[in-house]
């Protein structure tokens, strides 16, 4: 999207995890005035491919964070999976960047702190999720703003769900599913979290967390439909039964780009949706009998406090057992609803007893 956009757009900064190779060539492609690794053991290498250069290089979670203080950023992507996003991204917000959210952890542990200071600070959140970015989409025209609390005309938003691999499997054919299975989505190319969590339906039960902050709306107002075409990305019924929709081919750069161009529309050359191609649209209920993460994720926002973030965390930990060969798939919801029985609750969390709340269902607390 900046490629073709060079015009429009400036990089700043760029930021990665581990992937030392990618942050070297985009470094080398945009030239940000700054770039940061979150792995120190990896900043010697990046230091020494861009030695000849004048961008500057840091290493460690806490530098990715103060970046955002530059004041030549004006839009920030906020793309680090996981728990590990929230950090940088308060600080963003502190800082009063419009923020691109790809983040929904960030959301789902600490909606209500999120919103609040992104609205103290002016800082408005743009969905990136593919499914927020279409709710966002209908809802323009409708009401002006993100994030405020009362969107009158709305009667629900209706969320949609691929369904991920394992859509129509009973239990016992998902005990015995592999993480090489759980890693083929059928129509989206995402990082191995969001690829499982997909396969689980924990990143449905995520999104709909999300949702709630993101357009204040109430979780039971949110409705779950399995559309396995991946066309409709997410729709809004409205008071007098009206739905809009927003339809397209998966791929994020849609969504990607119009965070960033937003209130815009800016062109772009990707492959357009040949109805010709997609004859059948089909809709279903999720089986959430067998699919437990996504009614724990109703259950975890109705407890509200800091049961989203215990929730959370447990997913993050069980996913990696998960992929560890640990666990087994289904067994990453048994693993979460235990946490969520037995992690210390805390009704009204400050971002301080969310991040100890974070640690210690990671250091197996309970
Ligand atoms: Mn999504």
């Amino acid at each position: 999207m900046i490629r073709r956009h060079r015009d429009l757009y400036e990089v700043e900064v760029l930021c990665a995890g581990n992937n030392a190779d990618l942050l070297i060539q985009q470094a080398l492609e945009f030239e940000p005035n700054a770039v940061a690794i979150a792995n120190k053991n990896l900043y010697a290498k990046v230091q020494e491919a861009l030695e000849h250069t004048d961008i500057k290089v840091f290493a460690g979670e806490e530098s990715i964070a103060d970046l955002m203080e530059m004041s030549s950023i004006d839009i920030v992507l906020a793309a680090i999976v996981g728990f590990a996003g929230l950090r940088s991204t308060m600080r963003a917000i502190e800082n009063h960047k419009t923020i691109a959210l790809a983040n929904k952890e960030t959301m789902v542990v600490a909606g209500s702190i999120v919103t609040e200071a992104a609205k103290r600070n002016q800082a408005p959140i743009l969905p990136v999720d593919s499914e927020h970015s279409a709710i966002f989409q209908c809802l323009i025209g409708e009401q002006l703003g993100l994030s405020e609390k009362s969107i009158a005309p709305i009667d629900k938003i209706l969320l949609t769900a691929s369904g991920g691999p394992f859509r129509g499997r009973n239990r016992e054919e998902l005990s015995k599913v592999t993480l090489a299975q759980a890693l083929k989505h059928p129509n989206w190319s995402m990082g191995r979290k969001v690829t499982i969590d997909s396969a689980s339906l924990m990143n449905k039960g995520l999104e709909v967390i999300e949702a709630k902050w993101l357009f204040g709306v109430e979780a039971d107002d949110i409705e779950v439909i399995v559309h396995p075409q991946s066309i409709v990305h997410s729709m809004v019924q409205y008071v007098d039964g009206s739905i809009k929709a927003q339809l397209g081919v998966p791929t994020m750069e849609t969504p990607i780009q119009f965070a960033f161009s937003f209130p815009e529309r800016i062109e772009s050359h990707l492959p357009r949706l040949d109805f010709a191609k997609y004859p059948t649209l089909t809709f279903e209920k999720p089986d959430t009998e067998t699919f437990r993460c996504l009614p724990l994720a109703y259950e975890a926002i109705h407890k509200g406090g800091n049961m989203p973030c215990i929730m959370n965390a447990a997913n993050e930990v069980a996913v990696q057992k998960f992929i560890d060969g640990e666990i087994g798939f289904l067994e990453i919801a048994d693993f979460v609803e235990q946490k969520m029985q037995t992690a210390p609750f805390i009704p009204t969390p400050t971002l301080e007893d969310l991040f100890e709340t974070d640690k210690a269902v990671r250091g197996g607390c309970c």
